[in-house]
């Protein structure tokens, strides 16, 4: 990937530990004067960091993380404020950048500490898995400045955590700590501030040793689990199970455990 200098987000790749691993995408969201409030210069270049990361052979998946106070504190009230209803919705307000994140189909992590409301936690969703900070707060407060979430707050949330808990954070505008986001589903685990890097690194490295065509059945399959019935689901699994068959890291997963060596994936 040819690496670019970013205003509002920094973006790294780093390598995979181990001998055929595949390198993996670290970017940080850094406004950090308005808690990395996401505004359409943000979010065009996490989009295209994403992509660009999605479109590189060498690269498994990405981390995307923000600082130690504010994963993101939401969408850009400034920017929101002077919108009227005809302009919100003949200009798409803020709409254009804010769905390129689900064309990504290599695995995001998000590794929350602080902070993420409204459009945060609403990115952070929209991540394949979110790893907290023990620090970090989620919340949908949109109710607060009287609107209603706008990027998938509504829908993601309950399927997350169930109606009553999603209700009570989208009506009340309260806000969740990690132990209680854990609890209800929303993130896969959580850890002491100080080790959320490395677990988050940890995590991706995992990723980079697999398969590049596993993982990435992998999360489409996951995917279809919310988005079809549950026997489409089950099928759309089957298939995906039998095809990846056909592919030379099946045969290479399999034969390394048989052999009892570590495998060396192609990624074909
Ligand atoms: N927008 C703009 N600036 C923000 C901001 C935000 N969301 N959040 C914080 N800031 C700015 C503050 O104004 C302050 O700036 P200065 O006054 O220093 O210039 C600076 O960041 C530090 O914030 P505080 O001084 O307030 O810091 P505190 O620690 O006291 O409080 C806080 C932290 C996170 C509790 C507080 O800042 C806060 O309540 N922030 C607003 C949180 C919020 O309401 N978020 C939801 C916004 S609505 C859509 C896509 C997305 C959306 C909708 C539609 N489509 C695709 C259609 C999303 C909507 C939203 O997110």
């Amino acid at each position: 990937m040819t690496e670019r200098t970013y205003e509002n987000i920094l973006v790294e790749t780093r390598p995979g530990s181990g001998a055929n691993a595949l390198s993996y995408g670290w970017i940080t969201l850094n406004r950090p004067k308005a808690l990395n409030a996401l505004n359409d210069g943000l979010m065009d270049e996490l989009g295209e960091a994403l992509l660009a990361f999605d479109a590189d052979d060498t690269v498994a998946c990405i981390v995307v993380t923000g600082s130690e106070k504010a994963f993101a504190a939401g969408a850009d009230i400034l920017v929101m404020h002077p919108f009227d209803f005809p302009n919100a919705f003949r200009k798409g307000l803020i709409s254009r950048n804010w769905d390129t994140i689900r064309q990504v189909r290599k695995p995001i992590i998000a590794a929350v500490s602080g902070f993420a409301l409204g459009g945060g936690c609403e990115v952070a969703m929209a991540c394949d898995f979110i790893i907290a900070a023990d620090n970090a707060r989620f919340g949908q407060p949109e109710i607060k400045l009287g609107i209603i979430p706008g990027a998938g707050g509504t829908q993601r949330l309950p399927r997350a955590v169930g109606k009553s808990k999603a209700m009570d954070l989208a009506l009340t505008g309260r806000m969740m700590d990690a132990t209680e986001a854990e609890r209800a589903g929303l993130v896969s685990r959580v850890v002491p501030l100080a080790e959320l890097h490395a677990e988050a690194t940890k995590a991706a490295e995992a990723m980079c040793g697999y398969s590049l065509l596993a993982l990435m059945a992998t999360k489409e399959s996951v995917d279809r689990a919310f988005e079809s019935p549950l026997s489409e689901g089950l099928l759309f699994e089957r298939r995906l199970f039998h095809a990846l068959f056909s592919s030379a890291d099946q045969k290479e997963g399999m034969g390394a455990f048989l052999e009892k060596r570590a495998p060396g994936f192609t990624h074909r």
